[in-house]
């Protein structure tokens, strides 16, 4: 990766992978692509930013043209609970999006990283230890454009050679931008209420178990899938990726550790409880881990003391609040 353009890069992935990309790759080859949502001040004085909807062809066509990138991290998506609500625009984005980026990458000669993820998977799909190559029937419009997505990467490479490779992420949990609008965000709140208000009301049951990662780990899998040995692939999209799992009552108990007086009840969102049921438990990554050597470094407890000692010097610190994509 020498010239980088990532799109959907003020949002919850998009917001850090940028600013880890810039510090590797240098600030002015790595070019924040953001849509109407205003970058925030460290984004924008790092390095270059452009306006890019992708689901206009030739949006993404002329910012390519114009830098010359020879590498594409697609991060510009719609998350599960918003798709629900909203259908037409997830299919728009995630679908026609990734159309658009993958065509303007096939012109090009790019590589593109894509992020699949849990929602892939669907009631049918073994949920323990979901393998890496099973079952996808999803039943929500998230998992269809997902699904319909790794077909499509896996399309372009084999019919046109476009480099493209990606991971099925889990739920992502940082303490920068927060995440908009999907099923899993419940182990983002958690943090910022446990530390604010010493309560916090869980909109999934009980004993819901979903795969998560810290957010160090999600840019260490996105950067080293794009540099592992294209040799040693034998799957190029869609790596099951994983460093743990657990339900509301183990994420509250780990937090209790530090906060002995923090308190959760419940009240249960019957769309996002749905979904969440419809994903695994745990999935099965050893294909990435025999293939591109992936091992993360955050486990529940490590990732538990860095977010509250993060979270609260920046709650105690205004100009540091996290960000709203
Ligand atoms: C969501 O909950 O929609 C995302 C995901 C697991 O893809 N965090």
């Amino acid at each position: 990766m020498k010239r980088i353009l990532v799109t959907g890069s003020v949002g919850q992935i998009g917001s850090e992978l940028t600013m880890e990309l810039r510090k590797i790759y240098g600030n002015d080859n790595v070019v924040a692509g953001v849509n109407r949502t205003k970058p925030s001040e460290t984004l924008r004085d790092s390095g270059p930013f452009e306006i890019v909807d992708c689901t206009k062809m030739d949006a993404v066509n002329d910012v390519v043209k114009k830098y010359n990138f020879d590498t594409i991290l697609h991060l510009a998506a719609i998350l599960s609970a918003v798709a629900e609500a909203k259908p037409n625009l997830a299919w728009n984005v995630n679908i026609n999006g990734l159309y658009n980026v993958l065509e303007v990458a096939r012109e090009h000669k790019c590589a593109v990283f894509v992020p699949s993820s849990i929602g892939a998977f669907g009631p049918t799909t073994p949920l323990d230890d979901t393998p890496q190559d099973t079952i996808q029937r999803p039943n929500t419009m998230y998992g269809v454009t997902k699904v319909s997505g790794e077909l499509l990467c896996d399309y372009y490479y084999k019919r046109f050679g476009v480099d493209v490779r990606g991971v099925r992420y889990p739920g992502i949990i940082s303490n920068v931008t927060l995440p908009g609008g999907g099923t899993t965000d419940y182990a983002v709140e958690i943090y910022y209420e446990a530390i604010k208000k010493k309560k916090y009301t869980c909109y999934l049951r009980a004993g819901t178990f979903l795969d998560m990662m810290y957010m160090p780990d999600c840019i260490k899998a996105a950067i080293d899938i794009m540099e592992a040995d294209p040799g040693k692939l034998k799957h190029r999209n869609a790596f099951n990726v994983t460093a743990m799992s657990f339900d509301p009552e183990i994420i509250a108990a780990e937090i209790r550790k530090s906060i002995p007086e923090f308190t959760m009840d419940y009240d249960v969102d019957p769309v996002r409880q749905a979904i969440a049921e419809s994903w695994p438990n745990n999935m099965d990554d050893s294909a990435a881990r025999e293939e591109w050597g992936w091992d993360p470094t955050y486990d529940l407890s490590a990732m538990t003391a860095d977010m509250l000692e993060k979270l609260t010097e920046r709650i105690s610190t205004p100009d540091k609040q996290a960000r709203t994509p």
